[in-house]
């Protein structure tokens, strides 16, 4: 029992649904090595949305829109911490939602597809095939999905995926806390925010941009500019700690 008025209140019920979700086999028990390592670099960035953060989601929502198949990538974590959000998302966009995960099963596919449906997202079902050049079980996705997509959000990622996907011309969102991450260095685009602010961020930037804001945001991807900035909110915020 997580008392309301405890000062970390959000952060240990999120940790009680992730643990909720590993027993039960959502989240790998990986997922939860994961989470903390993210907690972390959220304490770096003082647990809100920084300007840069705010920019990226931006044009996040601007490819999203502009892309011709985009495809929206979830595994374990992101769906015990956001079905709803994907959901909202994906009505927001018009991506496609498909399940790929790194410690993969073809229980845990079910059970996080069966997650997302009932958050009210269209999840992408049917065979998958081997197709994305790896030698691990992220390599296993859907033609009509993650295959044949021009634009892919990856939230949460593991590594080697995001360069194959980008080193097979596709653009790469992903969202990270850990800057220094080689996801967030591979991808075309990196979104340095915890997933539950940055999701509905994007939704909402979905939701107003005109056509025009959406091709000068796309011409002003600068990635290594957004995580240069994430890294000098975080150095800022460790130089003042003690203040
Ligand atoms: O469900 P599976 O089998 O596909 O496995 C998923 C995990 C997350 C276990 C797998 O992808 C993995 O091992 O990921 P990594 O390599 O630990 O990378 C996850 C990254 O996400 C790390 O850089 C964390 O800092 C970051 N992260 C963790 N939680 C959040 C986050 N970023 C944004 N929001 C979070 N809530």
């Amino acid at each position: 029992m997580i008392p309301p008025d405890h000062p970390r209140y959000h952060s240990l019920v999120t940790r009680e649904r992730l643990a909720k979700c590993m027993l039960q086999g959502i989240v790998s028990p990986e997922g939860l090595t994961a989470h903390g390592r993210g907690e972390a670099f959220d304490y770096f960035l003082g647990e809100r949305t920084t300007d840069s953060a705010l920019l990226a989601e931006k044009i996040a929502a601007a490819l999203l829109l502009s892309a011709a198949s985009p495809v929206i990538s979830v595994n374990g974590n992101t769906a015990a911490l956001a079905a709803g959000g994907i959901a909202e998302l994906q009505r927001a966009c018009g991506a496609r939602v498909e399940v790929n995960l790194f410690h993969r099963t073809e229980e845990r596919v079910r059970q996080i597809e069966d997650m997302l449906r009932r958050a009210g997202a269209d999840v992408l079902s049917g065979p998958a095939e081997r197709l994305l050049p790896l030698s691990h079980d992220r390599a296993w996705c859907r033609r009509d999905g993650m295959f044949s997509a021009d634009v892919i959000l990856v939230p949460l990622e593991d590594g080697d995926r995001c360069e194959a996907l980008v080193g097979m011309g596709k653009s790469v969102i992903a969202i990270d806390l850990n800057p220094l991450s080689r996801t967030s260095r591979k991808a075309t685009l990196t979104i340095v925010d915890e997933l539950t602010r940055a999701l509905p961020s994007i939704t909402r930037a979905c939701g107003i941009l005109s056509e025009d804001e959406r091709r000068s945001l796309l011409a002003g991807l600068d990635n290594h500019y957004l995580l240069s900035e994430a890294i000098r909110e975080m150095t800022t915020r460790l130089s003042h700690a003690l203040d």
